[in-house]
This record gives structure tokens, C-alpha cells and sequence, in this order.
């Protein structure tokens, strides 16, 4: 009897196991913010500009732009934040501050 009750404890655990990994990922809250980039001098500069950001725990994805002088940033807010991913451009020495955060409109327009 409570070897039955042990194996089933067992399946329980386990199943709840595998719901919370499968739900883990949607969990994970991921948002994206535009940045203005400035001292974007050269087609160079944005390699710099989206090494730096990538560098941050927890950006996901970094599209910069040297016409727009911009960048989108894929970032799990768990994680990391706009200004965290700001201060990683700036100190590379290209100023960078936070246009929008999370704007349902860049997911479509991307
Ligand atoms: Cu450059």
C-alpha cells in the first residue's frame, strides 16, 4: 500500500516536473526595445554598437540600423533592462537611450 502511494507521490512529481519545464519558455518574458544610437560614424560603428548589447545577459536579438541610426533589442526582461543595454552601447562610446520599450508595432513591422 504505501509502495503504491510512493510510486504515484513519484509520477506526480515527475509530471509536474515536466509541465513546469514545458511552460518555463513562455514564462520568460521577452520584450523588445528601440534605441537611439548616437557617434554612428561609419558603416563599422553598428558591428560595435550590436556586439556591445549582445554582450548583455539576457538580449536575445540586436538589429542595429546606421541609416536610422537605431536599434531593436530582443531582450528577456527577467533578465536584463533598457538601461542595462543602453550602458553597454555607451561604454563602448556610443551613447544610446531608450525610444520605446516593448511597442507592439515592432513586432509587426520586423
Ligand atoms: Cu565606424
Amino acid at each position: 500500500m504505501t509502495k503504491w502511494i510512493a510510486k504515484m507521490a513519484q509520477t506526480l512529481v515527475l509530471a509536474g516536473l515536466l509541465i513546469g519545464l514545458a511552460l518555463a519558455p513562455a514564462l520568460a518574458k521577452e520584450r523588445k526595445a528601440r534605441f537611439a544610437i548616437a557617434n554612428m560614424t561609419c558603416a563599422s560603428c553598428p558591428v560595435i554598437v550590436k556586439r556591445a548589447m549582445e554582450s548583455v545577459d539576457g538580449v536575445m536579438a540586436v538589429s542595429v540600423s546606421y541609416e536610422e541610426k537605431e536599434a531593436v533589442v530582443t531582450y528577456d526582461d527577467t533578465r536584463t533592462s533598457p538601461e542595462a543595454i543602453a550602458e553597454a552601447s555607451t561604454k563602448h562610446g556610443y551613447p544610446a537611450r531608450v525610444v520605446e520599450d516593448n511597442p507592439s508595432q515592432i513586432d509587426k513591422n520586423q
